[in-house]
């Protein structure tokens, strides 16, 4: 059995300390666990990812490019890594996975939802995680806990409005999800990974 495990959220939300409680619990159940982050994880994606992330000096970059670099990455990822980890019988982690480009460039930007669509059914096909954690934050919350770990890169500094769309995509997808548990990323680092491994033990319990 193996298991693809998204883990979404706005920027600040705890997703990395999380996923490390996560695999440790993997680990405990002895199971073999990969760990992804989108956009990257492959040498071709994390070039895309520096690239989609930089400031271009001026150059305005389209809310087109910016959606074809992410799917450009995930396509990447998933047929490079993630498939080929679950035929293994691994399970992997994501940090970020599609419902992220649902919230920031569908959300956020305001790509119409039929475009994503589209674009999913190209590169992924029927390919979705088995199970999604939502880390539910306020944006200004996020967005200082990311300031407090270095300076902000080119998403980042899209204002506040942004991530208050992307968060309420986030909430409404979210809620629409039949494997999706949402957890409240407000509380310190502690509780937060308790309340991730709970619900992931409940997810592996289902599984057995
Ligand atoms: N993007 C990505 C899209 O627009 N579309 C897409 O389809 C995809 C896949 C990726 C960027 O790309 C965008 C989203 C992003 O803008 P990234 O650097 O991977 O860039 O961005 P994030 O994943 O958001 O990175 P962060 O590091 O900000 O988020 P995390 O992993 O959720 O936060 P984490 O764990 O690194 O914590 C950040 C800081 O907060 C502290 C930590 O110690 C750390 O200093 N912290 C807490 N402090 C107090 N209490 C807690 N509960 C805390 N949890 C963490």
């Amino acid at each position: 059995m193996s298991a693809f495990i998204a883990i979404e959220g706005l920027e600040g939300a705890g997703k990395s300390s999380v996923i490390a409680a996560l695999k440790a619990l993997l680990e405990k159940h002895d199971i073999t666990v990969v760990t992804t982050r989108e956009p990257g994880g492959t040498p071709m994606a994390e070039a895309i990812r520096d690239c989609v992330k930089k400031d271009w000096e001026g150059e305005r970059v389209t809310q087109q490019t910016e959606l074809l670099l992410m799917y450009a990455a995930r396509s990447q990822l998933v047929e490079n890594v993630i498939k080929p980890a679950l035929d293994k019988g691994n399970w992997v982690l994501g940090d970020r996975h599609d419902l992220s480009s649902v919230a920031y460039q569908g959300g956020g930007r305001g790509v119409p939802l039929e475009t994503l669509a589209a674009l999913r059914q190209m590169t992924l096909g029927e390919f979705a995680p088995d199970f999604t954690l939502y880390l539910d934050i306020e944006p200004e919350l996020g967005l200082a806990r990311a300031r407090g770990r270095g300076e902000l890169d080119r998403i980042e500094q899209a204002g506040l409005g942004f991530f208050e769309r992307a968060r309420a995509t986030y909430l409404e997808h979210i809620n629409a999800l039949p494997n999706a548990v949402l957890i409240d990323a407000s509380q310190g680092i502690k509780a937060v990974q308790n309340d991730a491994t709970a619900a992931l033990e409940h997810f592996i319990k289902g599984q057995s």
